[in-house]
């Protein structure tokens, strides 16, 4: 179990006044950012950007790199999961997204390194093949955000883009086989950090969300979803993030899959 230390920790700072999160519909980290911002109580405004165009943007907006989640706290610009977790801790440290004991915090802090390295990219390699297959799932994600342009055009639109994001990851059918196949043996250490009880806690730690976002996109993929969705990852990502908008068709060649009829909950 997760225990909230509360005890320990030095008396409240006044929170930020002026926190912008920038991020892309339907993006994983993006997501657990909006989410452990949510679990603080940071109040904070939102811009959704299209994929690609989001680096002309983030660039405008004097931030260092292009990728997403990128947040402006206060005036200050920070960019990447990981470190936004770190900067939320510093700026609110309460309700806690990290143990105070090192043992716990250095345990999470693997798990979470994982979602941020592995999980995550692994994750973004078959959904952007998918998309590159038929942009129109992308109106599902888009789903509550406000991208500045009516969802129809940027589907129409995002052929080039979702191509030229694929190609900046790596998408091939190479690595997007490759990353189906490490999925049972990643799902099972999450099921194993989820029986230690470094993930799985009553509170959701730094590392549940990185962990549960990264599950819950893969769970968008109708391919995906009944290798996911039974077995204790499964149930933790529901758990963490109830809500996740996007639904993708199945569209990988039943060969691809092969690899998750042998996973424990995929029933077949
Ligand atoms: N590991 C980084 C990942 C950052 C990343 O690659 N974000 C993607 C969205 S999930 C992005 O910015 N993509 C740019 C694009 O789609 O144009 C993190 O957790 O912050």
């Amino acid at each position: 179990m997760n225990a909230v230390e509360t005890e320990t920790r030095p008396a409240q700072a006044p929170g930020p006044t002026d926190v912008r999160l920038f991020t892309i519909p339907g993006s994983h980290p993006g997501t657990a950012v909006r989410l452990m911002l949510e679990q603080k109580g940071i109040e904070h405004q939102r811009t959704d950007l299209l994929p690609v165009l989001s680096w002309v943007v983030l660039r405008a907006r004097r931030f260092p790199a292009v990728r997403v989640p990128a947040i402006k706290i206060d005036g200050r610009r920070v960019q990447g999961s990981r470190e936004i977790a770190r900067e939320l801790e510093r700026i609110k440290p309460q309700p806690p997204l990290f143990p105070a004991d090192p043992q716990r915090r250095a345990a999470i802090e693997e798990v979470e390194r994982f979602g941020d390295e592995d999980l995550q990219q692994a994750i973004r390699r078959v959904l952007l093949w998918a998309l590159r297959q038929d942009t129109a799932p992308f109106a599902s994600f888009a789903e509550g955000s406000r991208i500045g342009i009516p969802v129809g055009l940027a589907v129409k639109t995002a052929g080039p883009f979702v191509a030229l994001d694929a190609r900046s990851v790596g998408t091939t059918e190479a690595t997007v086989r490759e990353a189906i196949s490490a999925l049972p043996a990643m799902l099972q250490r999450i099921d194993d950090w989820i029986a230690e009880g470094v993930l799985g806690g009553e509170q959701p730690n730094a590392a549940d969300f990185q962990i549960a976002t990264c599950l819950r996109l893969a769970m968008s993929l109708d391919d995906l979803r009944p290798a996911i969705e039974h077995g204790p990852a499964g149930e933790l990502a529901l758990r963490v993030v109830p809500d996740y908008p996007g639904r993708i068709p199945r569209v990988l060649p039943p060969a691809w899959l092969e690899p998750l009829r042998a996973t424990a909950h995929s029933g077949a």
